[in-house]
């Protein structure tokens, strides 16, 4: 029998009883999709799903977006991108180390996917937990004074904090290995404050991993804004961390969804089958860093 319970009064809702073909039933789907405007993020417990029915639900949300660097893809499924420490042969099977602190997806692209789909496809419940914060309740948490101090400020996004280096990079000096990550990924702004469509609620968009600063403050200013955010993000009473069972389907809104995943004991497996979905109008191209 299907059921349905807040994960924390703040952020989250969990379904259990769900089975693919009860996803066929348009009321529940819609009641899925309704609790994940109303709570950002959404977990249906141990659902056994193929990679091409995690797909087709994808589809419902918008366009799934194709990982750019092919051989982190599902081998048969583009759509899908696998995010793992495990390997195969000596070779690592999938993107190791994805959203290993606290972010909301790809805010430093001009128009980020809105939605996040993740499959337990092997993942210990002891550890690798994901955690999640509402940016709507961060917003809901600021002291008046900082809500009146961000309400017309744009922020700085950037992901040079976080760029990886590859082997090409080997030789570069730092100063280069910056230039051409900011020639490649150029910074972009978006507003402080957002207001979310589908629940009409304020949330804050940003977060000290995924930006430079808020435009016009010092450096001082800065780190006061971040240190807020840090403080009022982690704050566990206001956390669900969602403690993985095998074959969990974990949905979130990109934008107004705070998350990290946390660490993996030593020797553990963790493999996840990642979906971007873009909203179906979007032309925007898939691009690496979209990763997290
Ligand atoms: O693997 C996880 O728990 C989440 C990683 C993450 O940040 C993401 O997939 O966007
Ligand atoms: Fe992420």
């Amino acid at each position: 029998m299907t059921q349905k319970k807040l994960s924390t009064p703040f952020v989250g809702a969990e379904f259990t009883g769900v089975d693919y073909d009860a996803l066929q039933d348009p009321a529940l789907w819609a009641e899925l999709v309704e609790s994940l405007h109303a709570h950002d993020v959404v977990v249906v417990r141990s659902i056994d799903l193929t990679p091409e029915q995690q797909i087709e639900l994808a589809k419902r949300l918008g366009r799934p977006v194709p990982f750019v660097i092919s051989k982190y893809r599902h081998p048969e499924y583009e759509e899908i991108m696998i995010s793992s420490n495990e390997q195969k042969d000596g070779k690592p099977v999938g993107v190791a180390r994805v959203g290993n602190f606290w972010h909301q997806d790809s805010t430093f692209v001009a128009d980020p996917a809105p939605f996040t789909m993740l499959y337990g496809f092997n993942v210990p419940s002891t550890s690798g937990h994901t955690k999640f914060a509402s940016a709507k309740d961060v917003y809901d948490r600021l002291p008046e004074e900082w809500k009146a101090r961000l309400a017309d400020k744009t922020g700085n996004h950037t992901v040079s904090k976080r760029l990886r280096i590859r082997p090409e990079h080997v030789g570069l000096s730092v100063a280069e290995f910056r230039a051409q990550a900011d020639f490649e990924h150029p910074p972009v702004q978006h507003p402080v404050i957002l207001k979310d469509e589908e629940s009409g609620r304020p949330y804050v968009y940003g977060s000290r991993e995924y930006m430079a600063g808020v435009e016009g403050f010092d450096p001082n200013e800065d780190e006061a804004f971040f240190s807020l955010l840090d403080e009022l993000i982690t704050d566990e009473s206001h956390v669900y961390t969602h403690q993985w069972t095998p074959h969990d389907l974990v949905i979130w809104k990109t934008r107004t969804t705070y998350h990290i995943a946390t660490e993996v004991e030593p020797g553990v497996g963790r493999t996840v089958h990642r979906v971007s979905i873009e909203s179906a109008d979007s032309e925007a191209a898939p691009v690496e860093e979209r990763v997290q």
